[in-house]
């Protein structure tokens, strides 16, 4: 028995291949059974950190990682989990292992699954594009999963990076790397988060399934409450990785492929204990053992690294019983997952499989498990019980179950104690994962303070002494591609006459919140680690905390969040600066964060006598609505707000933008995605100028920014990654549909450079009274509308396309105000060697 057990061998026959393999690892054999071939799929959350260097430290010879996928739509976004992955195992040294994320494929109205379906939503809201609503992920609170996508603020300072990461269309997909490795030979498969990949795999590809071996899932609550901590209101049952895609987890518990469970029953019996911290301070050899502890934090369960040992532990001692695993008490289950709520066949508008069809969606059963009323959201009204905090739903509940419509499942019931009745520990895995990261083989290479001798984190900030300080900006950006471009050009300009003050950022745009750390690394870039910058809110103008009224208009695929969380992979081709995302609960209270209000007030408090502040706006105006809400005077030290954006409707038949919500014509996506605040801001007394979607259009010509960038001998750093980027958007739109929509970045770059150049671009600005359209219905939200009685404001309706393009492109491209540090590798070669002169004009160890 030199090979692993057979495809679609029968349990008995796996027992036996079990037992063979058992009594080969025992008893050391020359010829050794071949590697047991691993498949983890990981949502990237804090635990499964620690699962996955768990399973990166075994011995390869017995199991053999044979490629991760990332689970998109739960506790992490895309571009920051796979980056964040593609770092761990370079520190691992395991760049050979293949890592794929999501992918643009499609489930079509009839049910046929695409491949390359990207997995970002729950099947049950995946149709044609990666754009959807967060019917499951709205129980995640967006703080946590910018929490988790920097790792508290921890990655960044401690993962090296290496060569691997997210490339625009070169990204292999969730569903290529799965099929690629169960292609090759049976594997076991470890689930540690939502189930959505696996499910698409095996509804896409049925006949790969005779080669998963097993399936493990961490997740799932049998005899105990669930988790949801945000919304058991609505249902007090369910836990998170099966609440973020019910069906998913019914398809891969029915697929007749064999299962073992590890819920939060036995999770809940083996949590971080106080003991178990200070063994682990005490305990940290290796750099992975270090980066565990840093990710640590407070009211921790030992979840996805507790399953993934149990996992082995099965895989090593057979995966069929309870007696010899030596970590978890297991036995066997017939259970279920609810994926709608009884009565089932009511057809109440909730459920898309059922709903507005004349046949169900995937051949399902009228009147059958899947035809109830499934969860909306948080707080559905169906599932709210009145005067209880325990709602009525079990959407996602791994409930026991007798009958036919229950599948047998081997169940993890308790963490077994240890056996070392001398440690202060009490579990056995709590013990041999502390072991496990200390060991010394298999062990992470470097972290990236240690990868070079000469590693140092400087902030550069220039000297100010004898500089009259020019017109005082602040800049708020949802970090879209082109405003990158608009916050480089921004620092190109004389001091003397534009003085940067502030960046702010939009969390409700087109990225997520934790790319504020592209931010700090094109200021770090640029020398100007001086210039605050402020987080705003996620969520639009009077919406949720916890929701995506508007966001679910971005795609998260291709085009959309993907890419601009990883700035279309340049990202991390920048410097890495000193600065980045930190949250609270970290030992330095003085590097978190700063909100945007924060940032407001000690931007006011800078002003001399009568000075006031230009406002650049290139995304939602959720940030400069709150301001003005919080700060009833803050119109008083605004001189004038440029808003890039908005569409107005005079007349003309000209479409807006929101391309992924048809119903509305006319809307731009700046104002789409959060019209109170557009409201609150436009129609308020502050001065504004409008630079619209008409106008942008007018001027948005790669040709010709591209072309103006050409002609330039001379080039800066920030010239050439602005032509990377242009270049590649430019490419991209040509080469694929999902980049149909790229020039929309390339004309916010206009408000920008007209704010600053004003008449040198000859402009046409006509004065219009308008006013928005909001909280009506998504078809008209968003919209602006010329009315003789509304408040006037500036509009920009043509200017000098030519002017613009060679200003732009001049300004890039003069070495007056260039990069200190131009790039990622210029950095590595930075602290490569002994370092005299730093190059900036001031330059403060932060240590
Ligand atoms: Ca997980
Ligand atoms: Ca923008």
């Amino acid at each position: 028995m030199a090979t692993a057990p057979r495809k679609g061998s029968s349990r008995s026959a796996q027992l036996l291949a079990a037992v063979a393999v058992l009594f080969l690892t025992a008893s050391a054999a020359g010829a050794a059974a071949a590697p047991r071939r691993l498949l983890v799929d990981t949502d990237m959350d804090t635990d499964d950190l620690l699962a996955l260097l768990y399973i990166l430290k075994q011995n390869r010879s017995e199991f053999d990682l044979k490629a991760i996928t990332i689970s998109a739509n739960a506790w992490t976004d895309a571009g920051h989990a796979v980056n964040h992955l593609y770092d761990i195992l370079y520190m691992m040294g395991r760049d050979d292992i293949p890592v794929g994320v999501g992918g643009d494929g499609a489930i079509s109205d009839a049910g046929d699954v695409q491949r390359n379906v990207g997995g970002y939503l729950p099947l049950i809201d995946q149709s044609m594009s990666t754009a959807g609503g967060c019917r499951y992920r709205q129980a995640i609170p967006l703080s946590g999963r910018l929490d988790v996508d920097t790792n508290f603020g921890v990655r960044k300072g401690f993962l090296p990076q290496g060569s691997r990461g997210y490339r625009p269309l070169r990204q292999p997909t969730a569903q290529r790397v799965m099929a690629e490795a169960l292609s090759a030979g049976p594997t076991s498969v470890l689930l540690l988060g939502t189930h959505t990949n696996l499910a698409l795999l095996l509804m896409s590809r049925p006949h790969l399934r005779r080669n998963v071996e097993r399936v493990y899932v961490s997740g799932g609550g049998v005899r105990v409450a669930g988790n949801l901590f945000t919304a058991t209101a609505a249902n007090p049952v369910a836990e998170f990785n099966v609440f973020g895609d019910p069906f998913a987890a019914y398809q891969v518990l029915h697929s007749g492929v064999p299962v073992t469970m590890i819920p939060l029953d036995a999770t809940n019996t083996i949590p971080v204990t106080e003991a178990f911290y200070s063994e682990f301070l005490r305990r940290q050899s290796t750099y992975e053992a270090q980066y565990c502890f840093l990710s640590l934090d407070g009211g921790f369960y030992m979840w996805d690294q507790f399953a993934a040992g149990v996992a082995l532990s099965s895989m090593r001692h057979g995966e069929t019983g309870s007696s010899n695993n030596e970590f978890a008490e297991l036995e066997y289950m017939n259970i279920t997952v609810v994926t709608s709520n009884k009565p089932y066949g009511v057809r109440d508008g909730s459920n898309p499989f059922f709903d507005g069809r004349t046949t169900p969606k995937f051949g399902l059963q009228e009147g059958g498990v899947h035809s109830g009323h499934v969860e909306t959201g948080i707080r559905d009204p169906f599932c709210l019980v009145p005067r209880s905090n325990r709602g009525r739903c079990q959407d996602g509940y791994t409930k026991e179950l007798s009958g036919p419509e229950a599948v047998q499942v081997l169940v993890a019931t308790s963490a077994k104690p240890n056996t070392n009745k001398n440690s202060p520990l009490d579990k056995e895995f709590s013990e041999r994962f502390l072991e496990v990261l200390n060991l010394p083989e298999n062990t992470g290479r470097f972290n990236i303070s240690t990868q070079f001798p000469y590693y140092r984190e400087v902030l550069y900030k220039p000297d100010f002494m004898n500089v009259t300080r020019g017109k005082p900006i602040i800049f708020d950006m949802d970090m879209s591609p082109g405003d990158f471009v608009s916050l480089i050009y921004l620092l190109k300009e004389p001091r003397h006459e534009i003085d940067l003050k502030a960046v702010l950022i939009n969390g409700n745009g087109w990225a997520d919140s934790a790319s504020i750390d592209i931010v700090y690394d094109v200021l770090h870039m640029m020398g100007r680690d001086d210039i605050p910058v402020g987080l705003g809110n996620t969520t639009a103008l009077g919406s949720p905390t916890l929701g995506c009224n508007n966001s679910y208009a971005i795609p998260l695929g291709s085009g959309g969040f993907v890419d601009s969380d990883t700035l279309y992979g340049l990202a991390r081709s920048l410097p890495r600066s000193p600065r980045r995302f930190t949250s609270e609960n970290l030992y330095h209270p003085e590097r978190r964060q700063p909100h945007v209000f924060d940032v407001w007030q000690s931007v006011r408090k800078q002003l001399g006598p009568g000075q006031k502040i230009t406002v650049l706006t290139s995304g939602p105006l959720t940030n400069l609505a709150n301001i003005s809400l919080s700060d009833m005077d803050a119109s008083s030290v605004i001189e004038r707000v440029y808003v890039v954006g908005g569409l107005l409707r005079d007349g003309s038949d000209e479409k807006g933008n929101v391309f992924t919500v048809p119903s509305n014509r006319y809307a731009e996506f700046n104002m789409f995605l959060d019209p109170l605040a557009a409201k609150t801001v436009l129609e308020s007394s502050l001065n504004i100028t409008l630079i619209p979607l008409t106008v942008q259009r007018k001027i948005a010509s790669f040709e010709g920014v591209l072309g103006a960038l050409k002609q330039h001998t001379q080039h800066t750093p920030e010239s050439k990654l602005v032509h990377r980027l242009l270049l590649l958007l430019q490419q991209l739109q040509r080469k694929q549909k999902f980049y149909h929509h790229m020039d929309i970045f390339l004309g916010e770059v206009l408000g920008a450079v007209y704010m600053v150049q004003g008449s040198d671009l000859e402009p046409s600005v006509k004065v219009k009274p308008i006013c928005i359209v909001a909280n009506t219905t998504e078809s008209t939200n968003g919209q602006i509308l010329v009315k003789k009685s509304a408040k006037p404001v500036n509009v920009l309706f043509s200017l000098n396309t030519s002017a613009y393009h060679n200003h732009l492109a001049n300004s890039l491209a003069n070495d007056k105000q260039s990069a200190v540090v131009g790039s990622f590798e210029e950095q590595k070669a930075i602290w490569s060697r002994p370092q005299k002169h730093l190059g900036a004009d001031i330059a403060k160890d932060r240590k």
